[in-house]
């Protein structure tokens, strides 16, 4: 994405889009990491010249280097069994409640802590010398030199959210070696110049710039909150991230018992949140089926009665690939509901939940952090999918803000313009944001009780 940026402009620009598919082998599920920085590259020279780059990515994962700084294999994808009982390995030694009390990270399996306790004694971790997030791995590519973004590090689980540094006692309780890890670095840092394989497409070595390298961050970086305004939100799209910014982690048993994360947004901000399966649910069951047409799907989801069946949208039951029409009835069956059966009922049955889901996060963030919100943004590729926010904003019962749908690459965007002094702060840069994109507003449905919502929230088991 190209974007541009100005005292009264903020615009963003496609340059190439390419697809990530992860590879199963029978050792498991990777990423195609090349495949990856390959597109990055045809990217760069569908740009042309630009004055600074930022890469965000997903949260997590990550690629082992060895001495040389050479790749070793290809990244291991979060979807991979491998951490099945990780969990219970870390807290046999760290007991969950002081996992949470000193990392403030939400138990998923994808964490990257489980995955390194999944890799311990293997041949490649041992002849690593470095260990680089995805995003900070492409950088380095890029540029040649090596660090750890902090936004992307709180997603580790190896980092103490209160202090924004390293969690020693708990890596190395667990025997973890923090050395792997390149030195922090946060965003509007320098990151590098451009390397002459790359300079080549940008036709100079251009200055990398360090953004809230999650994905997730930079998309909270560009909501398009106004001054003062209580909000919550939630980054649609293969996840939904639903929470509030905060500017003190939550590390209570309460919390945890509720499984909020505390991520780390831009300039010392917390993301207190939920991870929630997000649309990852329709992706996979399109997958099966085979469908690409997803507008007719929705269309077709729009006309079905809605609240008939749900399931539990952030139950990690649904995290792996495969069967999902299947597992989503198997899971409505479970809950003594009837299964959904045509394609149309299905997708009803995952956007009910999500919305479901929606509601559950934005409610239980505004208790557990005492911090309540008028409205709801909702940002990421799901702002573009009216079913799913006119279904947010009638189980939350506050109005949705929908947009921008490119909000990560908005606020990766903004960071950067911010490090060259052409916006202020924080506020200057949402400010921004709410005076160019095209926002849509979502009112609830005035008569559609929120009993309907408590009465499905019911028929599911917690948290
Ligand atoms: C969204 C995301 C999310 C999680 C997951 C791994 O793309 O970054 O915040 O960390 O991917």
């Amino acid at each position: 994405m190209v974007g541009r940026v100005g005292p009264d402009t903020l615009g963003l620009a496609e340059a190439h889009r390419f697809p990530n598919r992860p590879v199963r082998l029978a050792e498991g599920l990777r990423w195609d990491v090349l495949g990856l920085y390959a597109g990055v590259l045809d990217g760069l020279r569908a740009a042309g010249g630009v004055d600074s780059i930022g890469i965000d990515g997903w949260g997590v994962d990550y690629g082992l280097l060895d001495g040389d700084g050479r790749l070793l294999g290809n990244p291991v994808h979060y979807r991979d069994a491998r951490t099945d009982g990780m969990a219970q390995r870390a807290w046999a030694t760290v007991p969950a409640e002081r996992l949470y009390a000193e990392t403030g990270i939400q138990d998923t399996p994808i964490n990257t802590l489980y995955q390194l306790l999944a890799a311990q004694g293997t041949e490649q971790l041992a002849a690593a010398a470095r260990l680089l997030l995805i995003p900070d791995l492409i950088t380095y590519w890029l540029t040649g030199e090596q660090g750890t973004e902090l936004t992307n590090a709180s997603t580790t689980q190896l980092i103490d959210p209160r202090t924004g540094t390293w969690a020693h006692t708990v890596a190395g309780a667990l025997g973890i070696d923090l050395s792997l890890f390149a030195p922090l670095r946060r965003p509007g840092d320098p990151a590098g110049r451009l390397l002459a394989h790359a300079a080549e497409f940008t036709g100079h070595e251009t200055p990398v710039t360090t953004v809230g390298s999650h994905d997730t961050a930079s998309a909270v970086a560009a909501v398009p909150a106004t001054e003062g305004e209580r909000f919550a939100y939630i980054c649609t799209g293969t996840w939904s991230l639903a929470g509030l910014e905060l500017h003190a982690p939550v590390l209570t048993e309460r919390s945890r018992a509720a499984n909020f994360t505390n991520e780390l947004g831009i300039d010392g901000t917390v993301r207190y949140l939920r991870n929630i399966t997000g649309l990852w649910l329709v992706q996979e069951c399109m997958r099966s089926w085979g469908e690409s047409d997803v507008v007719r799907l929705l269309r077709e989801a729009a006309a079905v009665p809605g609240l008939r069946s749900v399931v539990d949208a952030s139950d990690p039951v649904f995290l792996a690939p495969g069967r999902m029409p299947e597992r989503i009835a198997e899971a409505c069956r479970a809950t003594a509901q009837p299964a959904p059966v045509t394609r149309a009922e299905i997708t009803r049955c995952i956007l009910d939940s999500l919305a479901l889901a929606h509601r559950r996060a934005v409610e239980d963030a505004q208790r557990l952090a005492d911090h309540p919100v008028d409205v709801v943004h909702v940002v990421g590729g799901g702002a573009r999918n009216r079913l799913l926010c006119q279904l947010t904003a009638d189980a939350c019962g506050v109005p949705v803000v929908a947009g921008p749908a490119e909000a990560a690459a908005l606020g990766n965007v903004l960071v950067q313009a911010r490090a060259q002094g052409l916006v202020d702060d924080r506020a200057a840069m949402r400010e921004l944001v709410v005076r160019t994109q095209p926002l849509t507003r979502y009112e609830p449905t005035r008569g559609r009780d929120a009993g309907a919502w408590e009465a499905a929230a019911r028929r599911l088991p917690g948290p």
